[in-house]
C-alpha cells in the first residue's frame, strides 16, 4: 500500500521525517518528495509550500507520479469555532473554498459550476482516526474546514467564513487537496491541530504554536499508519 502524507510547510512534515530517519529524496517540479517505508507501507511525503495552487500540484504529483493510493494531510489551522483551542486536533469531514466567489451569477459562495461547495473526506479514514485517537488518548473532533489563499487574522472575516460555511477551522490548502483527491478517486483525510484563533492575535499565536501544534497532528498521523498497515 502506497500512502502519501503531505503538509504545506516544512514544519508540518519535519516531525514525520525525523521519525522515519532514513528516506530517499526525489526532486520534482520545484519541490522535494521523500520516500520512506514503515512496517510494509510505502510512504511518500512532501510539503507543498503555502496555498491552494501549490497544494493542488503536490497532491496531483503524489497521486499521478508517485502512485499514492491514499492521502493524509497533516498540519495546523486557525480556529473558527470558539470551542477549539490551541493544540486541539480536528479531522475534516468536508472542506470548502471560502475564497471562491462567483455570487454575481447567483451561485452560492464556494461554488464552481460542475463542482460542489463541499468535498467530503473518506469516511473510513475518519473512522480509523477516531479509533486511533481514542487509543492514544488524543482528543479529536470532527469539523468543517474552510480553505482560501489568505491567512485569516481578522474577526469580521473570521465570522463571515464561519457563518457562510459553518466551518470550524480555516487554513490555506485542504479544500484544494480535497478537489484533487476526489477527482482522482483517492481516499483522503485532512488533519489539523489548532495554532491560532484566526483573529487579530493570529500572527503571534501562529508563530508561537506552529511547531508544537504541527507535532500534535503528526503524532496522530503516525498512530494512524500503525492501523493502516493491517
Ligand atoms: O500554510 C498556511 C500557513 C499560514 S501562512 C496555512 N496554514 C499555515 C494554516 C493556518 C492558517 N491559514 C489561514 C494556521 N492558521 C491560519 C489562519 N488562516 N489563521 C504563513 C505562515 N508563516 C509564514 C508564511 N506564511
Amino acid at each position: 500500500m502506497k500512502i502519501a502524507i503531505m503538509g504545506a510547510m516544512y514544519e508540518e512534515i519535519t516531525p514525520l521525517l525525523e521519525f522515519f530517519k532514513t528516506y530517499e529524496t526525489i526532486e520534482y517540479a520545484n519541490n522535494r518528495y521523500y520516500k520512506a517505508s514503515y512496517q510494509g507501507l510505502e510512504l511518500i511525503i512532501a510539503y507543498s509550500k503555502i496555498g491552494k495552487v501549490n497544494a493542488s500540484l503536490t497532491a496531483s504529483t503524489l497521486i499521478e507520479k508517485f502512485g499514492a493510493e491514499k492521502l493524509l494531510f497533516s498540519g495546523v489551522a486557525g480556529a473558527l469555532n470558539p470551542a477549539l483551542k490551541v493544540g486541539d486536533l480536528v479531522v475534516a469531514t468536508r472542506l470548502a473554498q471560502h475564497d471562491v466567489d462567483i455570487s454575481a451569477f447567483g451561485h452560492p459562495f464556494g461554488y464552481i459550476p460542475e463542482g460542489c461547495v463541499y468535498v467530503q473526506t473518506d469516511e473510513t479514514l475518519v473512522h480509523i482516526a477516531h479509533r486511533v485517537a481514542k487509543a492514544q488518548g488524543l482528543k479529536l473532533v470532527e469539523g468543517i474546514i474552510a480553505t482560501g489563499d489568505q491567512f485569516i487574522c481578522d474577526s469580521t472575516k473570521k465570522e463571515w467564513i464561519r457563518s457562510t460555511f459553518q466551518a470550524d477551522a480555516t487554513e490555506m490548502e485542504g479544500a484544494s487537496v480535497a478537489v484533487v483527491c476526489d477527482a482522482l478517486h483517492v481516499p483522503f483525510c485532512v488533519f489539523r491541530a489548532i495554532s491560532d484563533a484566526a483573529d487579530m492575535d493570529a500572527g503571534f499565536s501562529f508563530d508561537e504554536f506552529l511547531v508544537s501544534s504541527a507535532q500534535e497532528s503528526a503524532k496522530l498521523i503516525l498512530a494512524m499508519l500503525d492501523e493502516l498497515k493491517r
